[in-house]
């Protein structure tokens, strides 16, 4: 298999995982077989990746000029999240987290390097368990965490001081599509007053929706779910939903800190391509 092919499939089956991880192995591919064909075969594998639409449309038409500022973007986002992202949190806090994500583990690293003293409570995330990446990558680096089966989220995060979750995409009315369950938690921490923040790369944004065009959600194979279940029981594996942007504090991206409304004339200014 050659290289090309290889990342295609690693995205596909998601070895290669996380929108800004995704985006970025999607731009290296393009760097390795440039064409309007790999570009059609790289947008066709994850559906609700806007980011990895967006890096390809940046780069496809000098992938090996453009590839590395399209590169450079990211590095230089996630530093700036990180920073602006810390400041929210205070020694003594509770941080909350579904799933995993990027920009959410950037913002935990800066501030513990800071040298903040908070304790993370975060969700397996079935049927994949990418909460077991977040859990050991923030224990390795010595932060305390507590690990609950997702339905137990409620109880986490009552105690929650805030709730960090990504993004994959953001539409025009400001809603963010992110991993299944993320708009019940948001919802609970409403309930509770905790700040929900979505952190989050503003590449992600989704030009097209502009257009009324619905962000698809992914439907992934049943066996993630249950590899032989009973006949007559259809499984239904959706991989993400939609977030209110009512439910959201503010959008934590390379920009600053924002509502969703004021993120979105921001991202529109900054970055002409995305209109
Ligand atoms: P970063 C993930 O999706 C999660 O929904 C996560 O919140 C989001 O991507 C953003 O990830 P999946 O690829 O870009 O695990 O912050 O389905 O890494």
């Amino acid at each position: 298999m050659d290289k090309f092919a290889e990342i295609c499939k690693k995205i596909k089956n998601m070895e290669i995982r996380g929108a800004e991880e995704v985006a970025k192995a999607a731009v290296r591919a393009l760097m390795i077989k440039s064409g309007e064909n790999s570009v059609k075969k790289l947008v066709s594998l994850r559906p609700t990746e806007p980011c990895l639409v967006n890096a390809v449309n940046f780069v496809k038409s000098d992938p090996k000029r453009l590839g590395p500022v399209a590169l450079n973007h990211f590095t230089e986002a996630d530093k700036k999240i990180a920073e602006y992202g810390a400041k929210t949190i205070e020694d003594g806090m509770i941080v909350f987290t579904h799933c995993h994500s990027t920009n959410v583990m950037g913002i935990l690293k800066e501030a513990k390097r800071q040298g903040k003293k908070f304790e993370l409570h975060n969700t397996e995330t079935r049927p994949l368990l990418q909460g077991r990446i977040t859990a050991k990558e923030m224990a390795s680096i010595g932060i305390k965490v507590k690990h609950y089966v997702d339905s137990a989220a409620r109880f986490a995060l009552k105690k929650a001081d805030l709730f960090f979750f990504g993004a994959d995409a953001v539409t025009t009315e400001g809603k963010v599509i992110n991993k299944i369950g993320t708009e019940m938690f948001a919802e609970i921490a409403d309930k509770y007053d905790i700040p929900a923040y979505c952190c989050t790369d503003s590449w992600k944004y989704d030009p097209k929706t502009v257009f009324g065009f619905m962000e698809p959600i992914e439907s992934r194979g049943a066996k993630e779910v249950w590899d032989k279940p009973p006949k007559n029981v259809e499984i239904v594996n959706l991989a993400f939903e939609r977030v209110d942007p009512k439910l959201i504090t503010a959008i934590i991206s390379e920009l600053g800190v924002y509502s969703p409304d004021l993120f979105l004339d921001g991202v529109k200014t900054t970055y002409p391509f995305l209109r």
